[in-house]
């Protein structure tokens, strides 16, 4: 069989003629620029690409994507993902969704995608406020957030995006900022290893909403903060920080706590391990409202069988038993009434 050779695509190949619609300044150009230069690399299908979203800004995406694409409706785009992954498993698909769309009206969705382990890429940009809808309070607003539809501050405990898909078994768990001025920009191989796994991948997306919620994240994007509130994951590497890389993170009992490299020695740091998912729970909690410094990278990465596949093999298995299924007898099979006047 003669092989046929992918053209070799640049980031121009994923762009569009549609005009983008976000605020200058927003944080959403610095992701799509990301992915667009990112998928070349990747070596599969322009073709292949399917990028599926719900409302919101960020859901704009598949608009500016040179690739295939559904914007759909308020927080099923899981739901719409899942199936275009089901009824093709040969497709790439990628979901993009906000923390209103994703968490809140779409947390239920997106819950049972990601425990299914659909072999779907999920990027949730958020932002900590609904930014379409013009600065409501979201699911991830802090406590005591002032906005148009909590001009007391919010009174709600906000969801925390990582804890939230460890809790619901996802088998890739990762977060990084839209922007790094303090030398640590991991969105390009982050979603490089997103798109390298095989089942539902989890990537939180720090995103500035610079109208709306402008700065929110700030501490952990500027060349002078950048270092001191973050801290990257590297597998089986100890958890060191600063901007002079002279604190790291220990484990002491059951809880993390910021150490001086001054007084311990790098090996009682904290190890990190992808494959442990109450170790990757305990990172998730890590804030900078609470002076530990926000991990960024890779919390938590295993192998389970995904979706399509077990999915693809039951119905084989039932065609092989059975024969092929007939929709027409199936509808007139069994109990049937006739519903009269
Ligand atoms: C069923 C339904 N309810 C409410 C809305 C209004 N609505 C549109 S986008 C949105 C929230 C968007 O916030 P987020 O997902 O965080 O995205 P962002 O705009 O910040 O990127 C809401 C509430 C809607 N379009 N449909
Ligand atoms: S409202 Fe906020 S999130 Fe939406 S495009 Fe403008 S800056 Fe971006």
């Amino acid at each position: 069989m003669t092989q046929i050779e992918l053209p070799k695509y640049t980031a121009k190949d994923f762009a569009t003629d549609q005009e983008v619609r976000w605020c200058p300044g927003c944080g959403d150009y610095a992701i799509l620029a990301a992915v667009r230069k990112v998928l070349p690399d990747l070596n599969h299908r322009k073709e292949n690409y399917v990028f599926v979203s719900g409302i919101g800004c960020s859901s704009r995406f598949p608009y500016y994507m040179g690739t295939y694409g559904i914007h759909g409706i308020h927080g099923r785009a899981p739901a719409v993902a899942t199936g275009v992954k089901a009824a093709n498993p040969e497709l790439d698909v990628w979901l993009v969704t906000g923390d209103g769309d994703g968490l809140s009206i779409g947390g239920n969705h997106l819950m049972h995608m990601l425990r299914r382990n659909v072999n779907i890429k999920v990027l949730l940009f958020n932002n900590r406020i609904y930014g379409l809808t013009k600065g409501q309070y979201s699911p991830t607003s802090l406590e005591g957030h002032r906005t148009k539809s909590t001009p007391m501050g919010s009174i709600d405990h906000p969801i925390h995006p990582i804890s939230f898909a460890l809790g619901v078994e996802a088998t890739f768990v990762a977060r990084c900022t839209d922007v790094n001025k303090g030398g640590l920009n991991i969105l390009g191989d982050v979603l490089k290893a997103a798109a390298n796994h095989r089942g539902s991948a989890f990537v939180e997306i720090y995103q500035d909403c610079n109208v709306f919620n402008h700065q929110a994240f700030f501490y952990a994007t500027e060349k002078d903060t950048a270092r001191e509130t973050t801290v990257l994951l590297e597998h089986g590497k100890p958890l060191v920080f600063g901007a002079n890389r002279d604190k790291g993170v220990r484990l002491n009992s059951t809880r993390l706590e910021v150490v001086s490299l001054d007084k311990v020695k790098e090996d009682d740091l904290l190890f990190h391990d992808e494959t442990d998912p109450a170790l990757a729970f305990l990172l998730s909690r890590m804030s900078h409202q609470q002076g530990m410094p926000e991990p960024v990278g890779v919390f938590h990465r295993i192998h389970k069988p995904c979706y399509e596949d077990m999915l693809t093999a039951q119905m084989n298995k039932a065609i092989e038993q059975r024969g092929e299924g007939n929709l027409e007898k199936l509808i007139h099979s069994g109990s049937t009434w006739t519903v009269g006047e």
